[in-house]
């Protein structure tokens, strides 16, 4: 779980957690979490992590489990949050979100 550790580093071990409903930020989420600084390399290990099935891509049930990655115990994200996390990360309208669009909306 070498991953884990990466998402866990002490600068995001307690990140807020975005405890009511539909309050979730991605924005707000990787600032907290420390990862708009890391290098390209870095985020695809944490955008492995996220895509659990290994299949390239994060889809809307990944999503849902998103903060699940970074605190145990964290809630899932409401529908409502998932499709704005989506809509923000889905560049290209495939539905999904591929590694250079996790990247890119880390880095935004
Ligand atoms: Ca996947």
């Amino acid at each position: 779980m070498a991953c884990l550790e990466l998402l866990r580093a002490p600068s995001c071990s307690s990140p807020t957690t975005w405890a009511s409903l539909d309050s979730f930020c991605c924005k707000t989420f990787f600032a907290k979490a420390s990862l708009t600084g890391k290098s390209k390399e870095e985020l695809s290990k944490v955008f492995g992590v996220i895509d659990q099935d290994k299949s390239g891509f994060i889809e809307e049930e990944e999503l849902s489990k998103f903060l699940q990655n970074f605190k145990d115990g964290a809630r899932v994200l409401t529908d409502k949050e998932t499709k704005e996390f989506l809509a923000k990360g889905d560049t290209d309208g495939d539905g999904k979100i591929g590694v250079d669009e996790f990247i890119a909306l880390v880095k935004c």
